[in-house]
């Protein structure tokens, strides 16, 4: 007899021979390789400590904040970032995935010759290596575009805010599409970050804002969801609480939903009680995400299996959710229409 966890790993072996897949909410350094990371920590003396740090059971949210000090300390130099750029998109195209939206966070590191300037080339540059000029166009294996992040705990005055928003429109021209707002969640204030995104969005790059990863953030919810970004993160506890959920409802903004990411970080209790449950059931726009591959050892199939499992859905499904986060990306419409073109075969669009 099959146990449930053969039965979780044939279905997301078949959602990789499927090849439709579609991951617009993904951090890179949260998605490091196993080997690349030991051996960058390692040739720094740290090999211990990256080891030490691989979750072998739920940590909370500001736990996982502490992994990323280390990861951001071995793997900020120019070659160690276009080589995880690299190697984030080849793992994804191995997952079976034909596109793959790449968040990060501009960095300096100046005692390693690291500005903010090199680090988004040297991911451009990795990018390219793995997907040709521009991240590709839709046609080859897989296709990438990547999302300067803005951090809330890190980038705290109007002028480091403003500089991401400059970089990604500097850098438009080899595949920037977005901003994204992310980092701790109890940093900062919406008020701090919404002229500079709104700028952004005024110069026709794409929004995606973390909302309600953590409890009692209601009214910074509702701003949120109110400027209407075009994507939303994770939305927890937006959706306990009736007058953040009721808004975005209304909104009709999709939702990036990482199950793993969620369970792991005790944001949800279980898989069973994730919100995307509720989510699908009030037919609210969502799509299936991985957030941090290294951080919650997981994929993108498995995120897909663990959907399948506990929540019945079918291969089908899957296709019709990857289509949807086709639609909901940010990359080039003509690009677009190919790759939905892919993921539906010979469905209509
Ligand atoms: C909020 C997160 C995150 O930018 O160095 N990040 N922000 N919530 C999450 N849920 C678990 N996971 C990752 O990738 C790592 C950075 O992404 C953000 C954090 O700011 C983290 O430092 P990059 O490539």
């Amino acid at each position: 007899m099959l146990s449930s966890g053969d039965a979780c790993a044939r279905f997301a072996s078949a959602v990789r021979d499927m090849a439709v897949g579609v991951d617009v909410h993904c951090h890179i350094n949260g998605c490091v390789r196993d080997d690349t990371l030991l051996e960058l920590a390692s040739a720094r003396g740290l090999g211990e400590e990256a080891r030490a740090l691989v979750l072998d059971a739920p940590r909370d949210l500001m736990s996982c904040f502490e992994i990323f000090k280390l990861i951001h300390e071995v793997c900020t130099t120019r070659e160690a970032v276009r080589r995880i750029a690299r190697e984030v998109v080849m793992d994804f195209a191995a997952d079976g995935a034909l596109y793959v939206e790449l968040r990060t966070t501009p960095k300096n590191a100046p005692e390693r010759g690291v500005t903010k300037d090199s680090y988004v080339e040297a991911v451009l540059d990795g990018v390219e290596d793995a997907c040709g000029v521009g991240g590709g166009d839709g046609t080859g294996k897989i296709t990438a575009r990547v999302i300067l992040s803005i951090d809330r705990g890190r980038d705290d005055t109007a002028a480091k805010i403003n500089e991401t928003i400059e970089l990604a429109l500097r850098n438009r021209h080899r595949g920037v599409v977005g901003i994204d707002l992310s980092g701790d969640p109890k940093a900062g204030s919406w008020d701090m970050y919404e002229p500079a995104l709104q700028r952004a969005r005024d110069a026709g790059l794409g929004i995606a804002v973390h909302c309600g990863e953590v409890a009692n953030t209601e009214d910074e919810q509702r701003q949120i969801i109110s400027w209407a970004p075009d994507r939303l993160g994770h939305c927890v506890f937006t959706v306990r609480d009736a007058a953040c959920y009721d808004a975005l409802r209304a909104s009709h903004i999709p939702v990036e939903l990482c199950l793993t990411s969620n369970v792991f970080t005790k944001s949800n209790e279980s898989y069973a009680s994730h919100h995307f449950k509720i989510l699908r059931r009030d037919a609210v726009p969502l799509c299936i995400c991985t957030d941090d591959t290294w951080v919650f050892r997981t994929t993108l199939s498995r995120e897909c299996a663990i959907a399948h499992t506990h929540f019945g859905l079918s291969l089908e499904d899957i296709r019709s959710i990857m289509a949807d986060a086709v639609r909901f990306s940010f990359v080039e419409t003509p690009v677009k229409t190919k790759l939905l073109a892919r993921i539906q075969g010979d469905t209509a669009s």
